[in-house]
């Protein structure tokens, strides 16, 4: 039988940093986005940044195409019936800047709602290795740049296929509008998991170790090394980071030793420039 991945509420910092980014388990917090007071439909997403161009990608992180967000969602929100008419559906990851190439990014944009919403409180505030910052220095995914910062926007049926996470790093996923499912996988799980591996579908094989639905209001922990898919079961709109804090350092060290490390060079080549000290 699959496993349940804990949810909770009024989750500690120090619990969490002990039990789940050191233990190297996710989590799912229900409490917190109490507070942000972000756009929550895909209308106001739509009225604020409609006009703005975002990347689109296959159901994997291969760029497929960049296109006003409007046209993205005109096309592939608000659809009736089984969504067939395309595999794979397109998805929009407006990540921010995150490499040194003159590109689309979202800088803008989060720049323009970095007061309507915060930290959530159950993360380390300070003492981060991905981006690099200062030791004490409070650092902050609403104001300062982090890998795989973005706005994920995805029709109903999109998906993101089976993958871990690159950088040795730990991610979050707030659920804004819409619901994902979720299988989790254990690091050690032999799943198919290189990118554009055509294989790398869960169902055949491995069972996951958990299935998860997340919903609008809720945050889940997605540690280093799991393998995941996701699917939106309805039309969805997710803020989304990947970090390595300070507390994991050991695991990140022998990441960066690995051989899959050298393909991440850009990405950590460009934090490494900007750390402050
Ligand atoms: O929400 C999704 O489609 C995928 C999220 C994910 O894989 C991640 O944040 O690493």
């Amino acid at each position: 039988m699959a496993e349940i991945i804990d949810r909770r509420s009024a989750l500690a910092p120090v619990e969490f940093i002990e039990r789940y980014l050191i233990g190297n388990q996710p989590v799912v917090v229900a409490d917190a986005m109490n507070r942000w007071r972000l756009f929550r439909t895909p209308e106001e997403l739509e009225s604020r940044f409609g006009a703005e161009l975002v990347q689109v990608y296959n159901d994997l992180f291969d760029l497929t195409n960049v296109v006003p967000l409007r046209a993205y969602l005109q096309e592939w929100f608000g659809k009736s019936g089984e969504p067939v008419a395309k595999k794979p559906l397109p998805y929009v990851r407006w990540y921010t800047k995150m490499k040194d190439v003159d590109f689309v990014w979202a800088d803008e944009a989060f720049k323009s709602f970095s007061e309507q919403w915060s930290l959530p409180y159950f993360l380390p505030n300070s003492d981060y290795l991905l981006p690099c910052s200062v030791p004490g220095r409070p650092t902050t995914p609403t104001t300062d740049l982090f890998p795989g910062k973005g706005l994920f926007i995805s029709g109903r049926g999109a998906c993101t296929r089976l993958h871990r996470d690159p950088w040795a790093s730990d991610a979050v996923l707030c659920q804004l509008f819409g619901e994902k499912h979720l299988l989790f996988y254990r690091p050690e799980q032999e799943v198919a998991t290189s990118p554009g591996a055509a294989k790398n579908t869960p169902g055949a094989g491995e069972k996951p170790w958990a299935e998860m639905t997340l919903k609008p209001g809720e945050v889940v922990f997605i540690p280093r090394g799991w393998p995941h898919h996701a699917t939106s079961l309805t039309d969805s709109i997710s803020l989304t980071w990947n970090f390595v804090h300070a507390s994991t350092w050991r695991w990140f060290f022998k990441h960066l030793a690995s051989a899959s490390a050298s393909a991440e060079l850009p990405v950590l080549r460009f934090f490494a420039n900007r750390a402050g000290g």
